[in-house]
């Protein structure tokens, strides 16, 4: 029935960041097209790629589904959208909610709407501790290696994951 494991990151800096990103999973998750098999905890971290912001709330989510990857991005950019996000400002910006496909099976996507693996999650804190916490011998399609080996060899500079309390 739900032939596709996926996982799908979920971040928000904006308004009340942990209920953002709650309410998000639970969009997905209640929709009858996916179901969810875990989650990770919420991590506060801090903001990458564009400094000037406040710490995120972040976290990943398992799920199973029936879509294929062009209809869960759909999916997500209609709950991201009912969630109050605009258009982003600032490429890399504060957002109400974000939830960005990490993975979609071992599946390989090189589209203008839809890189798959998600292209900067192997070096995003964020991201992999989150990974780890779930699945830590999880692989990388394209790096072949592990999410635990990749977090335990990235840059530590500025990526401060702590678990939010
Ligand atoms: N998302 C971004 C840019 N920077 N930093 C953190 N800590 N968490 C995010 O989710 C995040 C970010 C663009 O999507
Ligand atoms: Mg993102």
């Amino acid at each position: 029935m739900f032939p596709h494991t996926a996982y799908v990151g979920v971040g928000s800096n904006l308004g009340q960041k942990r209920d953002n990103c709650l309410r998000g999973i639970v969009a997905l998750t209640s929709g009858g097209h996916c179901r969810l098999l875990k989650q990770s905890r919420l991590f506060r971290t801090e903001p990458v790629d564009y400094l000037d912001q406040d710490w995120f709330v972040n976290c990943v989510v398992q799920i199973e589904t029936c879509m294929d990857p062009f209809q869960l991005l759909a999916v997500l950019q209609e709950i991201q959208k009912k969630a109050g996000r605009v258009q982003d400002a600032i490429r890399f910006g504060p957002r109400i909610l974000d939830m960005d496909i990490i993975f979609f099976d071992e599946t390989v996507i090189d589209h203008p709407d839809l890189t798959l693996p998600h292209p900067r999650m192997h070096l995003r804190r964020f991201v992999l501790k989150p990974l780890c916490d779930m699945e830590p011998t999880l692989r990388h399609p394209i790096l072949d290696q592990s999410v635990q080996h990749l977090l335990d060899n990235l840059e530590d500079a500025g990526q401060g994951v702590v678990e939010l309390s």
